[in-house]
């Protein structure tokens, strides 16, 4: 379970960590007081069971003690205010934080059903793979990260970074991470949002702050380089410009400026197509422009008509677009 993707209790990023070092207070707390009433609870049946030997008569009975009742509702009330103090305690620490100087701005907007992803401060706009810095527990330089919708009720929820957060329409939500480990951590959608919710998959890739920074520069690069030599290439730049992509996706160089769908300027730069529902490759690339139904059934991209040979030669303009 320790390398579980997922897995809550493997925290590399302060919300979480914070927040699992609490519940795991918690635990062990009312853990403690589970198995002193249980163990008290055994001894009880075990030395008061009725045995053979009982002459039948009632045992003596016992009315009030003042100590004892000053007892149970002084110490329950003592380990009430000790985890409702650490719970505010974490709770501060983690929404009480202004923004440092310091740290990277990401817009998070959700869609049905992938995340568009903008660096506002870095020029970069992408989709459903968010690339960050670590940050050195030190001198931290968290990722700040503004919650917007672009239709329904969104969360954005990366289990070993942080707790989960909504995007809601028409309304402003904060959260922030700051992972302490380079790697890839996976999360999803938390808040059922249609047919394809399950299919809304997210992927957070943390550098070194050098690779981080050849990332940011990578993608800050805008034309794609379309070699002119290459026919198919150019053919299918043409088919993408001539079709109604261009209305839905923005690809910096061509006249695509659509924002209904993920930006394709560095499409060849993730690892997954989708959000997370295909791995990205010329098959699955082919297969999508094809039918995206067939891979993300309910997807709000029509399937184009196109004939075989446009889409060859769309797929291979996708494929220079690094
Ligand atoms: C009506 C709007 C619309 C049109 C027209 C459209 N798309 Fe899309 N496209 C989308 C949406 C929305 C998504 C995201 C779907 C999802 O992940 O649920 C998408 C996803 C994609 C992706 C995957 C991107 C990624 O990062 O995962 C590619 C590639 C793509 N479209 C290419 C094309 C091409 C090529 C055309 C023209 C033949 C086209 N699209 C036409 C709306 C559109
Ligand atoms: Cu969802």
């Amino acid at each position: 379970m320790g390398d579980a993707p997922a897995n809550i209790f493997a925290a590399v990023s302060a919300p979480a960590s914070r927040t699992s070092e609490l519940s795991l207070f918690v635990l062990a707390v009312t853990g403690a007081i589970f198995f002193v009433v249980f163990g008290l609870t055994i001894v009880a049946v075990v030395r008061f069971r009725r045995r053979d030997t009982d002459d039948g008569r009632e045992p003596p009975q016992v009315y009030g003690s003042n100590q004892l009742e000053t007892a149970w509702t002084v110490v329950p009330v003592l380990i009430v205010l000790v985890l409702a103090l650490t719970t505010a305690r974490v709770i501060q620490s983690i929404q009480g934080v202004t923004r440092p100087a310091n740290a990277i701005d990401v817009i998070v907007i959700g869609h049905q059903w992938w995340w568009e992803l903008r660096y506002p401060g870095l020029g970069i706009v992408t989709a459903n793979e968010l690339h960050v810095p670590v940050s050195d527990p030190l001198a931290p330089t968290p990722t700040w990260l503004t919650l917007l919708s672009a239709d329904v009720a969104h969360s954005f929820w990366v289990p070993r970074l942080a707790g989960k957060t909504d995007l809601i329409p028409n309304r402003v939500n904060h959260m922030w991470i700051a992972p302490t480990a380079p790697g890839v951590y996976v999360g999803q959608c938390a808040e059922y949002c249609g047919t394809q919710h399950a299919k809304m998959l997210l992927r957070v890739y943390v550098h070194p702050r050098d690779e981080f920074e050849r990332w940011a520069q990578a993608q800050r690069q805008g034309d794609p380089q379309v070699p002119s030599e290459l026919d198919a290439v150019v053919a299918g730049r043409r088919v993408f410009e001539s079709n109604a992509c261009i209305n839905c996706h923005s690809v910096a160089g061509t006249v695509g400026n659509g924002r209904y769908g993920p930006d394709l300027t560095h499409l060849m730069s993730r690892a997954t197509l989708a959000a997370g529902a295909a791995p990205l490759s010329p098959e699955t690339l082919r297969a999508w422009i094809r039918d995206p139904n067939g891979i993300k059934p309910g997807a709000h991209m029509p399937a184009m008509k196109l004939t075989e040979q446009q889409i060859d030669q769309l797929v291979q303009f996708l494929l220079t677009l690094h």
